[in-house]
């Protein structure tokens, strides 16, 4: 099956193939949302899985990153959302100390997709980068952490917003694997979300 082999490709580093997959996969006409659940996201549990029962180490984690993110540019254009245009500049990145990028670039497609201005920071932001980014007129922060010893940065993040003053200009969301919704309240953050899909949902109900 198309997916299947998409996702041994992923597992195993070979962007080459992937691309190849993905495209047949497309023009086959299976859905894009299918192939980044079932093909994409899956690989790269099973590639989380691998590393942590010793199989794989970093290289092998980072080849079928880049494996999966070849794949992600091509279903971009496929992941618009066909919804109602909103109004909102969100600056995401991935926090200080993290440099996990795949999952905060799929929201921020989906974010793009879905009509806001998006304002990506990139990995490793320090949290003056989103005081600026705010100064500058983002109406929405989007913090991602893949780490649990970097989702802190989240708080140190929500805590220099308060001493500049913006707090109260700009809505918090937080996400990544470790995150969780009692995690976001503990921090002071106005919204997690779990995955892509329901970051767009989640951004849209906090500016309605
Ligand atoms: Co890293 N890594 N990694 N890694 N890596 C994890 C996260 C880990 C769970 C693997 C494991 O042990 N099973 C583990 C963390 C353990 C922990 O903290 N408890 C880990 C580790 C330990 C490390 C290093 C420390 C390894 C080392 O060097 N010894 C190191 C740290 C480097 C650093 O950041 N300073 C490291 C490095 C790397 C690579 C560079 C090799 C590579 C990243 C490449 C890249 O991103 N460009 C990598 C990868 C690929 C992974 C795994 C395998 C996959 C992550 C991923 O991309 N998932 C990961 C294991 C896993 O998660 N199963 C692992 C797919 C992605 C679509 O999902 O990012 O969760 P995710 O995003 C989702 C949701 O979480 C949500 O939406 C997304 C889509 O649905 N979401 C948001 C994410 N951000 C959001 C923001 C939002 C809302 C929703 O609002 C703003």
């Amino acid at each position: 099956m198309e997916l299947q082999t998409i996702y041994q490709n992923v597992v195993e580093g070979n962007a080459g193939e992937v691309q190849a997959g993905v495209k047949a996969a497309l023009a086959e006409g299976v859905e894009a949302d299918v192939i980044l659940k079932q093909a994409l996201i899956a690989a790269m549990e099973e590639v989380g899985k691998r590393f942590e029962e010793g199989d794989f180490f970093v290289p092998e984690m980072l080849i079928a990153a880049r494996a999966m993110q070849g794949g992600l540019g091509l279903l971009k254009p496929h992941l618009v959302d066909s919804g109602v245009k909103a109004a909102g500049k969100v600056a995401i990145g991935t926090v200080k100390g993290d440099l996990h990028d795949i999952g905060k670039n799929l929201v921020g497609m989906m974010l793009e997709g879905a009509g806001f201005e998006v304002l990506d920071l990139g990995t490793d932001v320090d949290s003056q980068k989103f005081v600026k980014a705010v100064q500058e007129g983002a109406n929405v922060v989007g913090m991602s952490a893949l780490l649990t010893t970097t989702m802190s940065n989240m708080q140190t993040t929500i805590q220099a917003l308060q001493t500049a003053g913006l707090r109260d200009n700009v809505k918090v969301v937080v996400g990544g694997a470790p995150v969780t919704d009692a995690y976001a309240k503990q921090v002071g953050a106005d919204a997690f979300a779990p995955d892509a899909s329901s970051a767009v949902r989640v951004v849209r109900q906090l500016l309605a």
